[in-house]
């Protein structure tokens, strides 16, 4: 393997590619919002189980955050309006939708959900169709085509200017012109202007604000989108530059990313960033002590890892190796630093792989308890199957059916069968003499075939949730659980896996026919204002990964928690893994953060939450 040190050259980068990152802001108070605008200027939180999982700008404004306590949230602002988010279904139906809205506008039909709230869309193709049609001697007066098939459909645009925000900043202020010979400079500034219409379409049209980041990959546009947050875009400028240099002088890419505290870049997880601070550092590094609000005490940045002396993927691969680290590791990790990111923004899947529900219970242990559980559960489940894996007759999945006009449900067919039901549970370990529990909880599970009567559509919920129980998931649960008593349960699940594609047709681009769907909306074209919407000035600015300190309960040791998304995977790649359960009052093992126990509950949902 070459020896990549500080300055050598890293493999070429392949910066071919335009992606856009969406993240919609404060999103689950903005569904409630897009159900009733009147909250839009209430300070409004929502809460699961006795935290804030999130609130609006104007609640932030106000002093509240994510994953606050109720009782700190309602001390700080006493009129907050607090609305239920337990029920994870209408932000679900609310994230497809949107997903299926932005899609649409896909030709490669290359967009990407991560979690409810965010969304990669690979648009190279759009962007190097646009790049033969500007003019480069009138840049000004261009004309975005949205559809190949029909020159008529599209907005006008500047595309000597870049449409938002950009860094490196411009220096006075005003937007940012771009150079027409500089290929890579054009792309993005394309690029930035279909990223701003697509934002203000998702505005007008769905009642949802996002906040944006244009680059060549998705590891830089997420995190450049941050930059700007709300309601915000911001493309990240060339030169991207090849050269690993320390003044980076003719690299926007680093100089962007070296300022960044190694834990916040999407990918390196929480066990190998604090893996790379102790190496930084030449000591432990601490993680529990000496975080304030916004930033760590302990911060070993981009830069110092990857301008350490006789850095290389070779002496990466030495620091984070071990048991289970997987092949590659360091090289990886250092093309991470250097900014190189060449993973794939996935093709849209039509169904998901599988479908999981579950809860977790302070106390479960009686077979009654259990059962009910079980019936609430598949209830849950059968109407998520329902949703996700069926279609009408005519095509239209059930998020966008529109029952309500005819008040009819029309003929439906399953667009996938599953193949096998599971059934895990994590019985709680029974306290030591010294009151103290183990952490060491464990899933078991069990599997079965999936009984045909669940694709039987004539018979209720209630009736087949039913069946469901007892002739599924009760003889399973008794081969987990002989005993009739003796355990107690912190976690049900319950789950449908192993799909099995049932579309006969070629159905796989959902609806990307953009043509009929300007006609269906009644679109009218109309010339997007490019500056951006500006930011509310009085909010403080949120740094990609923000660090909090909140009071524990009951007076409870303080204890750290994620502020933003966090939900990456070590060594996942963007990847979302719903088995990856973990473990209450420690450390997250799915982000790597440590969550006190009383907001674990709902950060292990915001895990769940991806197909
Ligand atoms: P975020 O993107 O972290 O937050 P947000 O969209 O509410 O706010 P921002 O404008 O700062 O992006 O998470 C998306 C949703 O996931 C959020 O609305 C609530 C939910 N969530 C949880 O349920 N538990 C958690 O631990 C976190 C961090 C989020
Ligand atoms: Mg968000």
């Amino acid at each position: 393997m070459p020896q990549a040190g500080p300055t050598s050259r890293l493999p070429a980068r392949k910066d071919g590619r335009i992606i856009i990152h969406f993240d919609y802001d404060c999103f689950y108070a903005s569904v409630f919002e897009a159900e009733n605008p009147a909250l839009k200027s209430l300070p409004l939180a929502v809460q699961q189980k006795q935290i804030i999982v999130t609130c609006n700008y104007e609640a932030r404004r106000r002093g509240l955050y994510k994953l606050q306590l109720v009782k700190d949230a309602k001390l700080a602002c006493p009129d907050v309006v607090i609305v239920l988010g337990e029920d994870l279904t209408r932000f679900r139906n609310a994230s497809k939708a949107l997903y299926t809205f932005l899609s649409r506008f896909s030709w490669n039909n290359k967009a990407e959900r991560l979690g409810f709230d965010e969304v990669w869309m690979d648009v190279t193709d759009i962007v190097d169709y646009n790049i033969q049609l500007v003019n480069k001697n009138d840049l000004s007066h261009s004309f975005f085509n949205l559809s190949k098939d029909d020159p008529t459909i599209g907005f006008p645009f500047d595309a000597s200017l870049v449409a938002g925000h950009v860094i490196p900043d411009t220096d006075d202020g005003l937007r940012h012109t771009v150079n027409a010979h500089d290929n890579l400079s054009l792309r993005l500034c394309i690029g930035s202007h279909l990223a701003l219409y697509l934002r203000h379409a998702l505005e007008e049209e769905q009642g949802y604000t996002s906040t944006v980041g244009i680059s060549t990959s998705k590891l830089l546009s997420k995190l450049i989108g941050n930059v700007n947050k709300p309601k915000g875009q911001t493309t990240l400028l060339p030169p991207y530059g090849l050269k690993v240099d320390h003044d980076n002088n003719n690299n926007n890419v680093t100089a962007f990313l070296d300022p960044h505290e190694i834990g916040k870049i999407p990918n390196i997880g929480f066990k190998q960033a604090q893996k790379l601070r102790e190496f930084v550092l030449g000591r432990p590094a601490k993680f529990h002590a000496g975080l304030i609000y916004g930033k760590t005490q302990e911060s070993v940045t981009v830069r110092d890892v990857r301008l350490h002396p006789d850095m290389a993927p070779a002496l990466l691969d030495k620091v984070l190796g071990g048991p289970g680290t997987p092949h590659g590791v360091g090289t990886r990790i250092w093309e991470l630093v250097n900014g190189v990111d060449d993973t794939e923004v996935h093709q849209a899947k039509r169904v998901p792989s599988q479908i999981s529900i579950e809860d977790s219970y302070i106390r479960l242990d009686t077979f009654e308890e259990a059962t009910k559980e079980l019936h609430m559960l598949s209830m849950s489940l059968i109407k998520r199957m329902h949703l996700d894996l069926l279609e009408d007759e005519d095509g239209a999945d059930q998020h966008n059916a529109p029952v309500e006009q005819t008040g009819q449900t029309p003929p439906r067919r399953w667009l996938a069968l599953p193949r096998t039901l599971r059934l895990s549970t994590r019985p709680r370990a029974a306290p030591a003499p010294d009151w103290t529990r183990s952490r060491a909880f464990n899933r078991i599970s069990r599997s079965a075939p999936v009984p045909g009567f669940l694709f039987n559509l004539d018979e209720s919920d209630e009736a087949l949730a039913d069946k469901l129980v007892h002739d599924a998931w009760l003889p399973l649960f008794r081969k987990i659980h002989p005993e009739k008593s003796g355990w107690n349960l912190s976690l049900v699940n319950v789950a449908v896996t192993n799909m099995t594609d049932t579309a006969s047709d070629d159905k796989n681009a959902s609806g990307r026919d953009i043509g009929k769907m300007f006609k269906m909306q009644d679109q009218i074209l109309r010339e997007w204002r490019v500056e951006d919407v500006s930011t509310t000035s009085n909010v403080a600015p949120t740094s990609p990964n923000h660090l909090a300190f909140v009071d524990g309960p009951h007076g409870v040791e303080n204890e750290c928690v994620h502020e933003s998304s966090p939900n990456v995977l070590e060594g996942h790649n963007w990847e979302e893994d719903e088995d990856s359960a973990p473990v209450p009052g420690s450390t997250c093992e799915t982000c790597g953060l440590t969550v006190p126990s009383f907001a674990m509950s709902a950060h292990r949902r915001y895990h769940l939450m991806g197909d």
